[in-house]
Formats: structure tokens, C-alpha cells, sequence
């Protein structure tokens, strides 16, 4: 049987907009999302799981279940709410005070993200990650919460800051909802990239004592046959996806081939190449040695078939299996091979691709001195039967056979050798999510979300029992 290390963090992960709720109290600023989301008309992020009100409540469920460790971000716009340290809200400030004082009565340590998707509006409308102005005034928040939140010992600068830029630029699934675009994504990517090192050497001149990373989202590109062409289409998909950030936060210098495999998507695309400067690349390379960890989000993997055509993105945000396409002019097209069994939203479930991400991160990054999971887990539709009462546990197997399965997949990269210190599971309770609403839940804990009442799920029990023995059933 397959044991976790003795001292491997079980933990539930979160984030501000998809839990709090509340997004016009206590003076919050507007983010990117709010008026967008609002013309859209399909959901809304109110109240989603009113952890704003709740956050105690949950933070004894997840002590009562075996979390042990809790990812939260926080809402900029709650302390500075239009973005600059001009104007300070102390609601803001205070309610973040609390949530983590809540943790620590429930024995749960919080890693906290700066920024999970949530550009304040008046920055996002000046360009988001394309703008200097939002990356200053996004080191200058980090460097006032990391003085006036001492409590807080693991800190995360950025959330997926390439799933950020290409859903922005080129998918367009996230606002400003650019096709496309994939100049503006790369270059967004590496602003990303220069302003997390930044916030990493910032905070380790002010000595805190803590740690720090930052978060990738990491999907491993197979090619769909052993042609050489879609072994190409892989290596392209894999540098659009994966390496840019990957060479520039955790070996702090984007290497030739990742460079050259750039250079060809833009040449494809008849876009020009990003910018840098030396500046920015020292601060890289500094960050990269003094980074303490790097964050893996992990659900599924890719498979690449050459592909000359246009671009042509589909995202099924509504769980109609077999809807998504996407097909990249310059890149490929990615098509998964018969017999791996998908979710409703059409990710492959393929827990050899998380094993393989660990074992890469090992074994081409070796300044990285630790990993954690911090998002992995299944969306399913799930409902709260008719004759519910305060008992009532939502049976979810195929969410513990996935978990089980990704479980077993760490465990066998810990083994070969991948330095994995904790797993944090998407999602701690159900949540609202960006361009799926409410029918798409990850919780360990399922929420009403019209009463916001919280009932147990199975896995919940699966959890708490791996928690307390660590042995993988
Ligand atoms: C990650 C994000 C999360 C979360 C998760 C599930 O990319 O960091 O915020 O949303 O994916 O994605 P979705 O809600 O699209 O199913």
C-alpha cells in the first residue's frame, strides 16, 4: 500500500471571488469580473459560498474533516479598492485579521494567494498585467500585507499567471475576452512573471522569516501520435502553456529552446516577440534562487495533433460533454486519444500526467527547493436529494476514485524522488466558478447555495481518513 510521508500537509484550497461572496460590502472595490459578469447575464458571484460571513463555519468543518491547511486569497480590492495604496479600506484589512485569527483557533495554517484573478477594475481597464502602472501598485500591496499581516507564514503571489493571460488574450473566456491575441498573452505572461519576482525579493530583504511562491497551473502536452509533426505540435502547446513561466520563475532565464519554440508561435501568428529588459531578467534569476516553493495545479492533461488551420476556441462552461475544441493556428490542435474517460466539462482524467509534472519539475528545475499541490480535484453535477435533513451526506464515489487515483500518481512521485510537502484540494467546499457558474462542484463539502446551508460529502470522510493515517486506500 502507498503511504504519504509523515509530515505531507492535507489541505483545501480557495480563493477570495469564488468563495466570499459580498462583493459590494464593506466599501470592496469593483474587479474585472464584476460588471463583465453582469452584461453577461448567465451567473453571479453573489453570494457564492458567503465565506465572508461563514469562514468560521467552515474552518470548523474543515478541523472536524481533517484539512489541516487551507488556501484563501486576498480580495486587493477589499484593502485598497481601486487598486493603489492611495486609499486604504480598514474593513478590508480587519476582515482578513479575522479569517486568519479563525485559523489559527482551528489549527489551520493559511497559505495565502495575493492574487487569484481578481484585477481591481480601475487596473484591469488600464491594461491588467499589460500595464507597469498595475504591476507597481500590485508589489506595493504585497509589501503592505506582508508588513501588516505577520501572522501569515506562506505566501503565494500569483494564481496561474498563464491560464490568467491566455484566457484573457487568446481564448478569450476571461474579460477583456481578446482571440487571439497571443503577443499580449506572452507578454502578459512575463509582466506576470517580473512582478512575482519582484514580490519575492522584496519580501525576502524585509527578512519575515516566512515563505514564499507562486502557483502554476500545469497540464503535461503529449503528442496524440508519434509523428513528428505532433510531437512538434506538443513541443509548441507545451512552451505556450508551460514553459515560459516555468523557466522564468524557477530557473529565473528563459532558455533557447523555450525562447525559439515562442518565437515560432508568434511567427505563425505574424505577432511580434515579447519585451524584456536586463533589469527584469536579473530580477528573475534573483527570485529563482530564493524561491521556496512552486505551487502545482493539476486536473488533466493534453494531448497534440499538428494542426494548419485557423484558431478556433469552444469552452464548454456548461457540462455538455464533448462541446470544448481547440485548435491553435501556429500551435495544434488538441484531441485526446480513445479510452481516457473525460469529466462533463471534457478534462481528461489522467493521473500519469500529474506524476509526470512532478517528476519534470525535479528533474529540469533543480533550484526548486519544495512542491505543493495546491489545486487538484473533479468537478461533478451534484445535487441535494428532496428528503435532505442535517444527516443527509451526498455520496460522491467517482470524486474519491479520482482522488485515490491522483493520490497514488503523488505518492509514486514522492517516491522517485519529487520533493511534494502537502495537497491542497480544489475545492474545500463547492464554489462558484469563473465561466461555469454553480452546477460545476469540487467541494469536499457541498453547498445549498440557496440557503448556504453545508452538508458533508463522502469524500469528505475518504479525506479525514487519509489525513489522520496518510496510507492511500
Ligand atoms: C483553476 C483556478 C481556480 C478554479 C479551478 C477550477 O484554474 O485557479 O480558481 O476555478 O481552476 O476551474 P473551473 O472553475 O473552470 O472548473
Amino acid at each position: 500500500m502507498l503511504k504519504l510521508p509523515k509530515d505531507f500537509l492535507m489541505g483545501g484550497a480557495s480563493a477570495a471571488y469564488q468563495v466570499e461572496g459580498a462583493t459590494k460590502e464593506d466599501g470592496k472595490g469593483k474587479v474585472l469580473w464584476d460588471d463583465y459578469l453582469e452584461k453577461q447575464g448567465r451567473f453571479s458571484p453573489d453570494p457564492a459560498a458567503d465565506f465572508y460571513h461563514r469562514y468560521d463555519e467552515d474552518l470548523a468543518l474543515s478541523e472536524k474533516y481533517g484539512v489541516q491547511a487551507i488556501r484563501v486569497s486576498i480580495a486587493w480590492s477589499r484593502i485598497f479598492p481601486n487598486g493603489t495604496t492611495d486609499k486604504l479600506e480598514p474593513r478590508g484589512v480587519e476582515y482578513y485579521h479575522k479569517l486568519f485569527a479563525s485559523c489559527a483557533k482551528h489549527n489551520i495554517v493559511p497559505f495565502v494567494t495575493l492574487h487569484h484573478f481578481d484585477t481591481p477594475q480601475e487596473l484591469h481597464e488600464i491594461g491588467d498585467w499589460l500595464s507597469p502602472v498595475m504591476q507597481d501598485a500590485f508589489v506595493d500591496y504585497a509589501k503592505y500585507c506582508f508588513k501588516e499581516f505577520p501572522e501569515i507564514k506562506h505566501w503565494i503571489t500569483i494564481n496561474e499567471p498563464t491560464s490568467m493571460a491566455i484566457q484573457q488574450h487568446v481564448s478569450g473566456t476571461f474579460p477583456p475576452g481578446e482571440k487571439g491575441r497571443f503577443d499580449n498573452a506572452f507578454q502578459a505572461e512575463h509582466n506576470q512573471n517580473v512582478a512575482h519576482a519582484r514580490i519575492v525579493n522584496a519580501y525576502k530583504d524585509m527578512n519575515l522569516g516566512g515563505e514564499i511562491g507562486v502557483v502554476h497551473a500545469l497540464q503535461t502536452v503529449y503528442p496524440y501520435s508519434d509523428s513528428q509533426a505532433d510531437k512538434h505540435a506538443a513541443k509548441l502547446q507545451d512552451a505556450f502553456e508551460n514553459r515560459l513561466y516555468l523557466d522564468g520563475t524557477l530557473a529565473g532565464e528563459y532558455r533557447p529552446e523555450t525562447l525559439s519554440l515562442v518565437k515560432e508561435i508568434l511567427a505563425n501568428n505574424n505577432q511580434p516577440m515579447f519585451k524584456t529588459t536586463p533589469e527584469e531578467m536579473n530580477e528573475l534569476s534573483q527570485a529563482a534562487h530564493q524561491l521556496d516553493f512552486v505551487g502545482v495545479n493539476n486536473y488533466f492533461s493534453k494531448w497534440m495533433k499538428a494542426y494548419e488551420g485557423a484558431s478556433e476556441t469552444v469552452h464548454n462552461g456548461t457540462g455538455a460533454k464533448g462541446t470544448s475544441v481547440s485548435r491553435l493556428h501556429g500551435i495544434g490542435e488538441e484531441k485526446k486519444p480513445d479510452g481516457i474517460e473525460t469529466t462533463d466539462w471534457d478534462w481528461p482524467i489522467y493521473p500519469k500526467g500529474m506524476h509526470d509534472i512532478l517528476m519534470r519539475i525535479h528533474d529540469e528545475y533543480p533550484l526548486v527547493p519544495a512542491i505543493y499541490i495546491t489545486e487538484n480535484g473533479i468537478g461533478l453535477k451534484e445535487s441535494l436529494p428532496k428528503n435532505a435533513n442535517n444527516d443527509t451526506v451526498i455520496d460522491d464515489p467517482k470524486r474519491i476514485d479520482y482522488l485515490q487515483k491522483y493520490f497514488k500518481a503523488i505518492a509514486e512521485a514522492i517516491n522517485d524522488g519529487a520533493n511534494v510537502k502537502g495537497y491542497f484540494m480544489w475545492s474545500l467546499q463547492d464554489q462558484f466558478s469563473w465561466t461555469n457558474g454553480y452546477s460545476k462542484r469540487y467541494g469536499l463539502f457541498f453547498v445549498d447555495f440557496s440557503t448556504q446551508k453545508r452538508y458533508v460529502k463522502k469524500s469528505a470522510f475518504w479525506f479525514k481518513k487519509l489525513s489522520e493515517t496518510h496510507e492511500i486506500l
